[in-house]
């Protein structure tokens, strides 16, 4: 949420001190739907380089283990944020990762948590070594343009420079050429309407 706290201060302080409204009107929207054979919910649509620097929220990025299960399933963040890993439940949970750098916090009980910083763009597996049915994934991106999917594909990105860009897919279950797959998209406008398929 920083982010958008941001991004709302720094449109504010653009349009009383330079140009009033020209920031929000060059800034748009990016919004539309996925279609995958093997699911649409919890694909990450995120541009893949975007000018200028993106400095991690100081908030930390949240992920709960409840029920046996890492929520949210999926988490875009940028390089340098801080994750808290959260136990809400009344057994011991492990958080580890084999990718990248690798990582091991070590096992805590319920209403304790242990933090990360992800320093490096990639993509996180999240795993605990007491319960092999857990899975998560943390997905390191170069900025703060990317949804996660709905259940039914949509996602939504909002406040994105006017610009061309590429967008890329990522999904659990997508195969390597379809992550590697780019979409191009304009941004010139308050509202940009793509629908990626595969
Ligand atoms: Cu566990």
């Amino acid at each position: 949420m920083e982010r958008f706290v941001t991004s709302t201060m720094l449109a504010l302080v653009a349009s009383t001190l330079i140009a009033p409204a020209v920031a929000w009107a060059e800034a748009g929207t990016i919004e539309g739907t996925v279609a995958h054979a093997r699911g649409n919910a919890n694909l990450v649509v995120y541009i893949v380089s975007a000018p200028g620097q993106f400095p991690p929220p100081s908030a930390h990025a949240q992920i709960d283990q409840k029920k046996m299960t890492f929520i949210p399933h999926v988490l875009p963040i940028v390089a340098g944020t801080t994750v808290d890993f959260t136990n809400s439940d009344a057994v011991t949970h492990n958080v580890f990762s084999p990718d990248n750098e690798g990582y091991n916090l070590g096992a805590w009980p319920k209403g304790e948590k242990r933090s990360y910083t992800f320093k490096k763009p990639g993509v996180y597996t999240q795993l605990c070594s007491i319960h092999p049915e857990m899975l998560g994934f943390v997905i390191v991106l170069q900025n703060f343009y990317q949804a996660v999917t709905t259940a039914d594909g949509h996602f939504t990105i909002p406040n994105v420079p006017a610009g061309q860009y590429q967008l890329k897919v990522w999904g659990e279950k997508l195969k390597k050429p379809e992550k590697e797959r780019t979409f191009p998209v304009k941004v010139a406008g308050a509202k940009t309407s793509v629908n990626l398929s595969f």
